[in-house]
Parts: structure tokens; sequence; C-alpha cells
């Protein structure tokens, strides 16, 4: 029996059978409607992410304090542009533009991580959106290279190269900051105070609040729950911390030997979700902006739309 003729029933079950036996999902393949849709709203909130991200850093690249520290930031900072489009690119596989994700994202429907709605205010918060944002990104990431949809999974494999790099620069530059003059040091620890919380945000609600997980997880969209991540990201950063000689502003942080991971006090979710309904202190500026540079960029889109019609024409001409 093909698709064509099975029942819903069956299709269904043949499509968790298949995800059952690890295989992926490809954009041709038969889907139910609410996989696609879970798809088409984290894969498009991952990709206005990415791009909403090169805000708070790009606010950097002309102030970085040399010509190399300026290099790394304006690569890293076209990293994360490039994530976003293959990201977008993604989501056009699953029948929806890059034109409708991005109008959605003017219009205030669509999301973006929180985090990127909290000012970069000293040289040391780029060494700490490296260190922290990245790296609570790239725990999550490494998962999602085991994703069911194929296009998605495969995009992660690139992406997890380039931000394990960005990681790496970030916290070069906090350990730098941290190992130089006591000013130096207070800045580091100072990013660090205003960064770590929003970070441990970054995975979302606890599992028990989470309204996706469960069906994501039997999907295997999600491959494991926010707070698996969350705390696979703690165990991993305090070390580091330490390393650095800098404290994590958490008074309750304490290595728990029974469970064989690091207890932590408990995350503001009202903050969250104040900063995720629209109300964080960046969230107005940082859709402005896109508005903004989008508008400035309809001439290139113009003279793409043009170029191709002409290719079309001539095509036609030569067809006749
Ligand atoms: N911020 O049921 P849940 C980067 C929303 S950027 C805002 O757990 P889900 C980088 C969630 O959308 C990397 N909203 O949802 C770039 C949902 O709302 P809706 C970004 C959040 O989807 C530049 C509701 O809360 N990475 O690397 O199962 C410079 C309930 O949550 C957040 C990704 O996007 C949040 N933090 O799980 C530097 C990874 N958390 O849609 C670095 C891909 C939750 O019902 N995404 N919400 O209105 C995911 O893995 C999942 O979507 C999440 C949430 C774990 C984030």
């Amino acid at each position: 029996m093909n698709d064509s003729n099975a029942s819903p029933e069956e299709l269904l079950r043949r499509f968790q059978a298949r995800i059952d036996a690890e295989q992926r999902i490809e954009p041709k393949d038969w889907m139910p409607e609410a996989y696609r849709r879970t798809l088409v709203r984290q894969i498009s909130q991952h990709a206005h992410s990415e791009v909403i991200g090169m805000q708070p850093e790009g606010n950097w690249i002309l102030r970085a304090p040399s010509l190399r520290r300026k290099a790394v930031l304006l690569a890293k900072v076209q990293d994360e542009g490039g994530h976003g489009l293959y990201l977008y690119s993604a989501t056009e596989t699953l029948g929806v533009s890059r034109e409708e994700l991005v109008e959605a994202l003017h219009e205030g429907r669509a999301k973006y991580a929180s985090i990127f709605n909290y000012p970069t205010l000293t040289w040391a918060d780029i060494g700490a959106i490296g260190w922290l944002v990245d790296g609570a990104a790239i725990v999550n990431q490494i998962s999602l290279q085991r994703t069911s949809y194929g296009p998605y999974a495969r995009g992660m494999v690139r992406i997890c190269k380039e931000e394990s790099f960005h990681q790496r620069q970030g916290y070069e530059v906090i350990l730098t900051l941290a190992r130089g003059s006591a000013e130096q040091k207070a800045m580091a620890q100072d990013a660090l105070d205003r960064w770590w919380w929003p970070s441990l945000m970054m995975f979302g609600p606890h599992d028990a609040e989470s309204a996706h997980s469960a069906q994501s997880m039997t999907w295997k969209i999600k491959r494991q729950s926010n707070d698996e991540l969350r705390q696979k990201f703690v165990d991993q950063t305090v070390p580091q911390a330490e390393f650095a000689g800098l404290v994590i502003p958490d008074p309750q942080l304490l290595w728990n030997a029974e469970r064989g991971h690091y207890d932590f006090g408990p995350i503001d979710w009202e903050e969250f979700n104040r900063v995720v309904a629209g109300n964080g202190m960046c969230n107005r500026d940082r859709i402005a902006h896109h508005r903004r540079a989008h508008e400035e960029g309809e001439w290139v889109r113009e003279a793409v739309r043009a170029h191709e019609e002409r290719k079309r024409e001539r095509a036609a001409q030569d067809a006749a």
C-alpha cells in the first residue's frame, strides 16, 4: 500500500515508526500538519534569534579594542547572519517563505530568544555573549543535530562547528579581561553577573511548564528536555568560571555529589515572561532596527526580482 491510498491512521503510524527507527523525515515525505507547524515555529524562532542576535554584538564592531578583536567579531556576527539564512531555507522546505516569516517578526507575531533583549554595556559583554550565550546555544544545538527533520539536522551540523569557535573566542575575551587589571577583572565579573541568569532562561521553561516539550520529544524534534540541557550547560560552565577566577552570581550553586550535578538557585520566570512578552530592555529597539534595515534593503530585493523576471523573459523568448 503506498501513501496515496493509506488511511490517515496508517500514515500516522508509519510516520511515527520511521521516527522511532531513527530515520529522518525529508521535505517530500508525508508528515502530520502539527509536526510541520511545530517545525516552522521552532526553526523560524531559531532563525530570528540568529539574525536579531547580530544586533547586540554588531553594536561593538566599531568599538572593539584592537584590529584583531574587530576582525574576529566581524566574522562572528557574519556567521550569525549565515545561520539565520540556513534556517530560513530549512523553513522554506516546509512551504513557508522567508518574507512571511520576516513579516511575522515585524508584526510581533513571532518570537526570538529572550536573551537578545538585554543591552551590551561594555566590551566584556561581548566576551560574555560568546562564552555564555553561544555556550548555551551550542549545548542545545548539539542535541538538535539529531533532530528528526533532515534539513534542520543537517543545518545544525555546520552551525555547531561555527558556534564552537564563537564560544571559544568569547571565553578567550573573558579570560584576557579576568587576568588583566583589577578594573578589567571587575568588568568581566559584572558581565557574568548580568548575563548568567538570562543565559539559563535561554533553555525555556522548566519541563513541567513547557507547553510543547512532550509532543516534540515524541516526534524527536527535541532530543533532550529544557531542564536536561540547562543542567548540562551549568555543569560545563561552572568549572570554566572557576578557571577564570570569576564567581557565578548564585549563592545556591553547589556541587551535589549524589546527583553528580550542580544544584542551582531558582530562575526568575517573571522576568522571562516579561521579556518574552515584549517588555524587556531592548525589545522595541531590536524590532525597530530590524524593520529599518529591512526597508533599507528593499532596493536589493527589487533588483533581484527584476533580474529573475528578465531571466524568465529571455528563457521564454529562447523557447519560442
Ligand atoms: N526565548 O514549550 P516550550 C544563537 C517560548 S541563537 C523566547 O519549552 P519549545 C546566537 C517558546 O517558543 C540560538 N521564547 O517551547 C545568535 C514557546 O512559545 P510559543 C537560539 C522562548 O519550542 C547570535 C514557549 O516559550 N536557539 O545561537 O518546545 C549570537 C513555551 O516553551 C524561550 C534556538 O532557537 C526563550 N529563551 O522549546 C549568539 C534553539 N524559551 O512558540 C548566539 C531552537 C521558550 O508557544 N529552539 N520560549 O509561542 C529550541 O530548542 C526550542 O524552541 C526552545 C523552546 C528550547 C527554545
